[in-house]
C-alpha cells in the first residue's frame, strides 16, 4: 500500500509514501482510506495524524493516471476527504514540503492542519488547465478568506506555509520536529468536541457581485485561449452563494469538464514534457558532473551580454570578453540597462540589482578567462569567426573548462575540431532576449563528453532554463523546423497572400507572433545570411525571393525602420506596407504565378505541418530524442501556442491520417515534393499512432 501506519502513544500515523512527491494515486488513496478505518475501529487510538514521506506532504492527484480508470477508482480523491471529515476521532494534517492540488484538499478535509513553515501551499490545477476538483474551491475560501483563495486558485501560485499562520487553514506552525509536534498537538486537541470542519465555516463577503465582476473581468483578459480561470471564478463564487453541498456539486461538473479539454491535455502534457526532457537515455541523472563555480562568454554584443545575465542571475561571476573597449563598453551598458529596466518595474531590489552587476565583469584579454569552468562564445555566426575563437580558447583555457558555443545553426564537430579537446565541446543555443527565453537547445557533438553534456544540462536547471538535447544538423531542432515554415510562407506570398494575412492567421491560430512580424523583430538580415549560405551548400532547396529582395532593398526590419512592414519613428507598430505589397505582385507576376485567394485554414496547414513533417525526419535521424521536446522547443523558443500543446501534440490531436491528407492535396501545388510526408510520419498514420 503507498500508505505507512503505525500507532504511537495513543496516535494513529498514516505517512503517505508514493516517491517522489506522494501523488495521490489509486494505491496512496486505498492507503489512507484503510489506515483511517483501522484507527477509527481501534479503542486505542485517541486522535490520527496523516502525514507524507520523503520531500512532500503531497503533490497532489497522480496527474499520471489522469485520462485512466485508476484517477476516478475508488476509494477517489473525493471519498477519502469526505470519510476523513466525517471521522468520529480527530484528523490532523501534518504539512511539510509541499501540499498543492489534492494534496491541499486533502488536509482541508482534515479537522485540524500543522505545518512546518516554509512549505509550498498551493491549488495549482489551473496550471494542467484544470480547477481544484475535491473540494479545494469550496473549503480554502472557508479557510483564508475568499479574495486570497481566489487568487490562489486562479493563478496556481504557491505561498509559503507561515504566511497562513493563525488563519483557518493551519493552527499551528511547528518549527523543529514537525511528527513531535504533531502527535503531541494531538493528543492535546484529542477529546475536544464538536470536531471543527472547514465546511462549516460561515463566508461573508461585502459586495460580491462587484467583487467577482472584477474578477471575471480581470481573469477573462489574462486566460485567452484557456477556459480553467473562468471556471475556477464560477466555483469560488458557488462557494459564497451557495450551500456546501451544492458548490461541491459545481466544482465537480466543472473538474470533469474540464478534464476533457484539449486545452488541459495539452498543458498536462507540457508539465510532463519539460521534465522529460531532461532526461538522455545514454546519460544517468548521478553521472558525474563538473563543478561550475565561475563562467565567461566571449562577445558583448545582445546574446553575450543576455547571456552573461543568466550566470549573474545564478549568483555565478561572469567575465565578458570583447576584442574593442568601446563594444565591451555597449554591451555592460546594455547589460546594466536591462537591469535598470527591471528595478524600476520592482522585479528585481536594490541588493539583488547591484549583486548581480557585481558577478559581472568585462575584459579584453582571454587571459583574464583562463580559469573559467565554462566559457560559451557568442561571436558572429560564421565559421571562421567561430574557428580564430575557439582555437584561441583551446590554448588559453585550464583543462577541464567547458567550451561552449551559441551557434544556432552551424556545425558544432567542426567546431570542435578546431580544438585538442572535442570531448569539452558543446552547444549552447540560447534565445534571444537570451536573459529572458526559457529554452536553451544543448546540441550534443559526437564527441562530447557525457559528463560535459550532464554538467550543461545541470546548468541549464540552475540557470533556469529548459534545457533539450540535441543532434548536429544545420539549424538543430528549431531552426531546422523554421527554414521549412519560413519557406512556406515565402511561397504563400508568391501563390497570393500578403505579410499582414498570413500573420493574422497565424496570430489567430495562437502564435506570439506572425512570421514576418518575427523576421521585422528578430532582423530579416539574419536569416538572409543563413540563406545565403543554405544557397551555396544545399542548391537544390528551392526559396522564395521574397525576403532576398526585401533585404536588397536594406529593409530588414525594425531596426531599419522599414521591413515586412512600415514603421513609424519610435513606433514598434506595424503598418502594412504598398511598398513590399506591390513587390511581392511584382514578383509573382515576373514569376508568371496567376495570385489566386487563399483561406486561412491553407496558411495554417502549410505552415505548422511544414514544421511536423521537418521533425518527423528529425526524429527519425536521432536529432531530437522525442516528440514531446520538439513541442518543448516550439513552445519555449518559438511562440507556438501553449494551449495548443506544441506541434507534435497539435498534430497528433488533428489525427496523424488527416494531417498526411492535408499534405497530399499541397503535394500537387508549386515545389510539392517537400509535402511527402517523411516515413515516420506516413508510418504512424498508416498504423493510426500518434508521437506523443
Ligand atoms: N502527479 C504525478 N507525478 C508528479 C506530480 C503529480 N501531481 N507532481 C510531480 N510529479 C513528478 C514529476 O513528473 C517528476 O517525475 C517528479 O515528480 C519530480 O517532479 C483533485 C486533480 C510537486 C512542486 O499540479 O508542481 O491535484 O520526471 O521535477 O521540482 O484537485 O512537481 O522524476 O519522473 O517537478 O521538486 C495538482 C505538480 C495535481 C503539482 C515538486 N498538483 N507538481 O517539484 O520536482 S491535479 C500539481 C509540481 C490535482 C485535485 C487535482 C512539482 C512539485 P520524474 P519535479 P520538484
Amino acid at each position: 500500500m503507498s500508505a505507512d501506519y503505525e500507532v504511537r502513544g495513543g496516535i494513529a500515523i498514516i505517512t503517505m509514501n508514493n516517491p517522489p512527491v506522494n501523488g495521490l494515486g489509486h494505491a496512496t488513496r486505498s492507503g489512507i482510506f484503510d489506515g483511517l478505518k483501522k484507527a477509527l475501529a481501534d479503542g486505542a487510538v485517541k486522535a490520527v495524524v496523516i502525514t507524507g514521506a520523503g520531500k512532500a506532504f503531497s503533490g497532489g492527484a497522480d496527474i499520471k493516471e489522469f485520462n485512466t480508470p485508476k484517477s476516478f477508482a475508488e476509494p477517489n480523491l473525493l471519498t477519502v476527504i469526505e470519510a476523513v471529515e466525517a471521522a468520529d476521532k480527530p484528523v490532523i494534517a501534518a504539512v511539510h514540503s509541499v501540499a498543492m492540488g489534492g494534496g491541499l484538499e486533502l488536509a482541508l478535509g482534515c479537522h485540524y492542519r500543522v505545518a512546518a513553515p516554509g512549505a509550498q501551499i498551493a491549488l495549482p490545477e489551473v496550471k494542467l488547465g484544470l480547477l481544484p476538483g475535491a473540494g479545494g474551491t469550496q473549503r480554502l475560501p472557508r479557510a483564508v478568506g475568499v479574495e486570497t483563495a481566489l487568487n490562489m486558485i486562479v493563478t496556481g501560485n504557491p505561498t509559503p506555509s507561515e504566511k497562513f499562520a493563525g488563519t483557518g487553514l493551519f493552527d499551528r506552525m511547528i518549527e523543529g520536529d514537525l511528527m513531535a509536534g504533531a502527535v503531541a498537538f494531538a493528543e492535546e486537541i484529542a477529546d475536544r468536541r464538536p470536531l471543527p470542519k472547514v465546511r462549516d465555516i460561515e463566508i461573508n463577503l461585502p459586495n460580491r457581485e462587484t467583487f467577482f465582476k472584477v474578477a471575471r473581468d480581470t481573469v477573462a483578459a489574462a486566460a485567452k485561449n484557456f477556459p480553467a480561470p473562468l471556471n475556477c471564478v464560477d466555483c469560488v463564487e458557488a462557494a459564497v452563494t451557495m450551500s456546501f453541498e451544492e458548490g461541491l456539486k459545481v466544482e465537480r461538473e466543472s473538474f470533469l469538464m474540464l478534464m476533457q479539454t484539449t486545452e488541459s491535455k495539452a498543458l498536462r502534457h507540457y508539465f510532463f514534457s519539460e521534465r522529460a526532457a531532461a532526461k538522455i537515455p545514454d546519460v544517468s541523472e548521478d553521472a558525474a558532473k563538473r563543478p561550475i563555480r565561475t563562467a565567461a562568454v566571449i562577445g558583448a554584443g545582445t546574446m553575450g551580454g543576455g547571456i552573461a545575465m543568466n550566470f549573474a542571475n545564478a549568483g555565478i561571476p561572469v567575465a565578458v570578453v570583447e576584442m574593442n573597449q568601446e563594444v565591451l563598453d555597449k554591451g555592460l551598458a546594455t547589460v546594466r540597462r536591462n537591469y535598470e529596466s527591471s528595478l524600476k518595474k520592482g522585479r528585481l531590489t536594490q541588493e539583488k540589482f547591484e549583486q548581480r552587476l557585481g558577478l559581472i565583469k568585462g575584459t579584453l584579454s582571454y587571459a583574464d578567462v583562463k580559469d573559467a569552468d565554462i566559457v560559451i562564445e557568442a561571436v558572429f555566426e560564421d565559421m571562421s569567426v567561430k574557428e580564430a575563437v575557439f582555437r584561441k580558447l583551446d590554448e588559453v583555457m585550464k583543462p577541464g573548462a567547458i567550451l561552449a558555443s551559441n551557434t544556432s545553426t552551424l556545425d558544432v564537430n567542426r567546431i570542435a575540431g578546431f580544438t585538442g579537446r572535442p570531448q569539452d565541446v558543446i552547444g549552447t543555443h540560447f534565445f534571444s532576449p537570451a536573459n529572458i527565453m526559457k529554452l536553451l537547445e544543448v546540441v550534443r557533438g559526437e564527441k562530447t563528453g557525457k559528463d560535459v553534456l550532464a554538467t550543461t544540462m545541470a546548468l541549464a536547471k540552475k540557470i533556469k532554463k529548459i534545457g533539450v538535447v540535441s543532434g548536429v544538423c544545420d539549424g538543430f531542432i528549431g531552426n531546422r523546423m523554421l527554414e521549412q515554415y519560413s519557406r512556406q510562407a515565402g511561397f504563400l506570398l508568391e501563390e497570393g497572400c500578403l505579410p499582414e494575412q498570413i500573420d493574422k492567421a497565424m496570430e489567430e491560430f495562437g502564435f506570439a507572433m506572425g512570421p514576418f512580424r518575427v523576421g521585422d523583430l528578430a532582423g530579416n538580415d539574419v536569416g538572409w545570411y543563413i540563406r545565403k549560405r543554405r544557397y551555396a551548400e544545399r542548391p537544390d532547396t528551392i526559396f522564395s525571393k521574397t525576403a532576398d529582395l526585401l533585404c536588397e532593398a536594406g529593409r530588414f526590419g525594425q531596426k531599419t525602420g522599414a521591413g515586412w512592414y512600415d514603421y513609424k519613428p519610435g513606433e514598434r507598430k506595424a503598418y502594412p506596407s504598398e511598398w513590399v505589397n506591390a513587390m511581392i505582385v511584382n514578383h509573382s507576376k515576373e514569376l508568371g504565378i496567376g495570385r489566386r485567394e487563399i483561406g486561412d485554414r491553407e496558411i495554417v496547414e502549410r505552415l505548422v505541418y511544414a514544421l511536423v513533417n521537418e521533425a518527423a525526419y528529425l526524429l527519425a535521424e536521432g536529432i531530437a530524442q522525442r516528440a514531446s521536446d520538439v513541442d518543448i522547443v516550439y513552445i519555449t523558443g518559438y511562440g507556438f501556442p501553449l494551449h495548443r500543446g506544441g506541434p507534435m501534440f497539435y498534430a497528433d490531436t488533428v489525427g496523424l491520417s488527416t494531417v498526411v491528407a492535408a499534405m497530399e492535396k499541397y503535394a500537387k501545388g508549386r515545389y510539392g515534393q517537400f509535402w511527402k510526408p517523411a516515413p515516420l510520419l506516413a508510418k504512424l498514420a498508416a498504423e493510426g499512432k500518434t508521437f506523443n
